[in-house]
């Protein structure tokens, strides 16, 4: 039986207003409908809105430590209901269940991380140049935020945005994607559980074009964050720009992975496999670009095929499955349609190429795992975002000419290079344009703690995450206090007679 999925506006679960639904279903066995969703509507983003700037100054005045508990709160939560919403995740977004577990294993972290950063929200006390006066920055939140999220990390990338603009101090109106809205349903069941107070948290669902962008223009917002594709991501950029609304946003990648000559083969394999096809491909760190020195070109290439045929296809609950099914029969068609202009473009297809219906696998979204060999750098499959199990091989003369196939795409969010050579390393780190480098690891598995975001059409904003430059700068801003105890008139900059 389907489960019938709320919208949680000022502390209540209700339909939307205009009683209009939507389905969300496993994209492993489409036969299988996961939840009803609310397909909400203005009337219903209106009264969440509302809930939220009417909790607000209650919520800025309650002590950061004290909001922070109550995401430690959710956090322990979370750890006791892993599995089951682990599962959830795998059977609504399709990755395999060690993906699923991990994906909520990134919301722990992260809720245990800015549960604790509540105690840490500092800024700076400095001398003044005038006696009997003191100087300090504080951080104050923002006001009402509309987070917006996507269907790749069902759990994780809606905990990024929840738990710092929470405990921040900021009421929130989320709208995860309707893809994975029953994932988004238990996450905000546990936050709501853990005690935060009706209408600091108002969840809405809907899709992008009815509900999101309608939320993101609204008046009573005042920022946005957004994690998707950048021609969104551009559009609301432009609107919120217009409107002197905050905004950041997490968008596109075209990542890739450089072998060097002197690289240890198994690994880079390794790296590669679990890159490109981790996910299926459905990573905004994906590694959907190898770009192999000409020495081990060939060999890498058998290598990496090699083991790319080993790979089982199926639903992500089944123990056997290294890859899961694509999100949807648009993501699938869009796939499948950029193999095509590959092989157009002459790129030579090493392995697979096509949708895959045998077996258990009839009733699902799924596509072989598709290595394109002999890539030209500039070729569309290679410098476009594909969202799904698609690596592109190329070959490149020497370290610097694959850190040129590297930068050489407008986007900049993650890159890796596998060599044993410590100045290959160096100069890698050095001279990659992108906002994460890994040596001797793949593109994907970035860590909370540190700030996660790229450059060029990757992102725009502020970074996510932990860490000096984290997501506590984009849901706080800088207020700077003076005060003159000295009862007379001081001019600072100003010359004494
Ligand atoms: C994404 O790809 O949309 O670094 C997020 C990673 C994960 C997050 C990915 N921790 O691959």
């Amino acid at each position: 039986m389907p489960q019938n999925i709320k919208n949680f506006i000022n502390g209540k679960w209700i339909d939307a207003v205009g009683g209009k639904t939507l389905k969300s279903i496993n994209p492993a066995d489409t036969s299988d409908t996961i939840g009803i969703i609310p397909r909400s509507g203005q009337k219903d983003i209106d009264m969440a809105v509302s809930a939220a700037r009417n909790a607000y100054e209650k919520w800025r005045l309650t002590p950061a430590p004290r909001r922070g508990e109550i995401i430690l709160r959710a956090a322990e939560m979370l750890v006791k209901r892993k599995q089951d919403l682990g599962e959830l995740v795998t059977r609504e977004m399709g990755k395999a269940l060690p993906e699923g577990l991990g994906d909520v294993q990134e919301a722990i972290d992260m809720a245990y991380y800015m549960g604790s950063e509540a105690r840490r929200l500092s800024g700076e006390t400095v001398p003044s140049e005038l006696p009997d006066k003191d100087c300090k920055s504080i951080r104050v939140p923002i006001g009402v935020f509309a987070l917006i999220t996507p269907w790749n990390f069902p759990t994780a990338i809606p905990a990024w945005k929840l738990f710092p603009s929470l405990v921040c101090g900021n009421t929130v109106i989320f709208k995860p994607s309707s893809y994975t809205a029953v994932c988004a349903a238990r996450l905000v069941e546990i936050i709501a559980e853990a005690g935060i107070p009706p209408g600091v948290l108002n969840l809405v669902h809907g899709t992008g074009e009815e509900t999101g962008e309608y939320l993101a223009a609204h008046p009573g917002i005042d920022g946005v964050s957004f994690t998707g594709s950048t021609a969104v991501g551009e559009k609301l950029a432009k609107m919120c720009s217009a409107l002197d609304k905050e905004i950041s946003c997490e968008m596109g990648g075209k990542n890739a992975i450089i072998v060097m000559d002197d690289a240890k083969l198994e690994l880079a394999v390794e790296g590669a496999l679990w890159g490109g096809f981790g996910t299926t491909g459905q990573r905004c760190t994906a590694a959907s670009r190898v770009a192999a020195h000409e020495a081990v070109y060939d060999k890498f290439l058998d290598m990496l095929t090699k083991a790319a045929s080993k790979l089982r296809l199926g639903s992500g609950l089944s123990k056997t499955t290294d890859v899961g099914p694509v999100i949807n029969e648009s993501q699938m068609q869009k796939i499948l349609n950029y193999i095509e202009i590959g092989k157009k473009e002459g790129a030579r297809l090493a392995i697979g190429g096509k949708a895959y219906k045998e077996g258990a696998c009839a009733k699902g979204y799924f596509i072989e795992p598709t290595i394109f060999a002999d890539v030209n750098p500039k070729m569309r499959i290679a410098q476009e975002e594909i969202f799904g199990p698609v690596v592109c091989l190329i070959k490149a003369k020497d370290l610097k000419d694959a850190i040129n196939i590297v930068n050489d795409v407008k986007y900049g969010l993650s890159s890796a290079i596998y060599t044993q050579d410590v100045n290959n390393s160096a100069i890698a780190e050095r001279d990659l344009d992108t906002g994460l480098v890994y040596i001797n690891a793949s593109t994907i598995g970035a860590e909370i703690q540190l700030p996660f975001g790229g450059t060029k059409k990757s992102g725009l904003g502020h970074r996510e995450a932990g860490g000096r430059g984290g997501a506590i700068e984009m849901f706080t801003k800088w207020k700077v206090i003076y005060r003159d105890f000295s009862g007379t008139l001081q001019k600072a900059q100003i010359d004494k007679d």
